[in-house]
């Protein structure tokens, strides 16, 4: 049970389950008053808890060097561990933090703004981190060719309007398929926590994704997620995203970071499709079928983002020459 897992860490606990993620379960567990975070590791999707949980560390260390931001806490459990394996699972306990709120969905480019400043500090930070680079927990993650590479096993069976799409951009990306700093790998924004007002971040979370990769992989999320939660591809939240993020990241480029969007959400589309087509091993559902919804959602939100192509890159570039003057 997994209230058993949590006395490992508490002798008396209470336990509901927390968040809207498709990988991990992560439970809210209130003990002696206090509020933490219990997650059990997915190992379907991430077969290596320990590289996980050791780049983490490093993470973090790193980052806890920087003053604007909270930075998650691991917390020990009775045996002074900060994860351990239960009948071949991974949990880990994280130190809840109060106060905040995550936007759902996103309210205005204000938020915007601090989200991409937030990741671009991020970035910034974990520029320099001493080598090893951290490696991808998860082979060929963010990388559309390797995410192709699995599509194209089952693409006969994928609808043929999705198919016809993909085909059509599947060599359209190849700038954005190198790899340059080390990136978080999940920058939607809710992986932020805002305060209550929702004003700024008082915290970034996840970063089990965070490896060496190319830059607009989180630049794009941040503007896939943040249209996605806002339900339009407003120009205003692309904008207020680049003004946060580029002066943190002096690789931006107008070009790049007008793609970035298009090509991190034909990816997270063929990523669904291609999970629903194989029998949904990877992102978890209550449903049949649930894959398959939300690849659509990132097709359609892919197709609002290509209408507003040529428009994006003039309003990059007329941005980031206003951010550097
Ligand atoms: C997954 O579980 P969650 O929501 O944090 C996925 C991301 C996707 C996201 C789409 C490790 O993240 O890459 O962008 O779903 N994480 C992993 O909602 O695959
Ligand atoms: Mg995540």
């Amino acid at each position: 049970m997994i209230s058993d897992i949590a006395r490992l860490w508490f002798d008396d606990v209470q336990l509901e389950p927390l968040g809207s993620g498709h990988i991990h379960d992560t439970y809210l567990v209130t003990a002696a008053g206090s509020r933490y975070v219990l997650q059990k590791i997915s190992q379907s999707v991430f077969h290596d808890p320990e590289l996980v949980m050791s780049q983490t560390r490093r993470v973090l260390d790193l980052w806890s060097q920087q003053n604007t931001y909270v930075v998650p806490e691991l917390v020990d459990n009775s045996a002074g561990l900060d994860g351990c394996w239960v009948d071949g699972e991974y949990y880990r306990m994280w130190r809840y933090i109060e106060q905040t709120r995550v936007l759902n969905p996103i309210e205005n480019t204000a938020q915007a703004h601090a989200a991409g400043a937030a990741f671009g500090a991020f970035q910034a930070q974990l520029g320099q981190l001493p080598e090893p680079h951290l490696t991808p927990a998860i082979s060929g993650f963010l990388q559309l060719d390797h995410y192709l590479e699995r599509y194209d096993e089952v693409a006969a069976e994928a609808p043929r309007h999705l198919q016809a799409v993909v085909d059509r951009h599947r060599d359209l990306y190849a700038d954005l398929l190198i790899t340059n700093t080390t990136i978080h790998g999940d920058c939607k924004v809710n992986n932020l926590l805002f305060d209550e007002q929702g004003e700024s971040v008082v915290a970034m979370i996840d970063f089990d994704t965070a490896m060496f990769g190319h830059w607009a992989w989180d630049f794009g999320d941040l503007v896939r997620s943040v249209c996605f939660s806002a339900k339009r591809t407003s120009p205003e939240f692309f904008t207020a995203c680049l003004q946060g993020f580029a002066p943190h990241q002096p690789l931006t480029t107008a070009a790049t970071a007008a793609a970035a969007p298009c090509y991190v959400t034909l990816m997270l589309g063929v990523r669904f499709l291609t999970d629903h087509l194989c029998g949904d091993t990877y992102f978890k559902v209550d449903r049949p079928g649930e894959n398959l919804q939300r690849a659509q959602e990132q097709f359609d939100l892919f197709a609002a983002f290509k209408r507003q192509g040529k428009n994006w890159r003039s309003l990059a570039q007329e941005t980031l020459a206003q951010t550097a003057s």
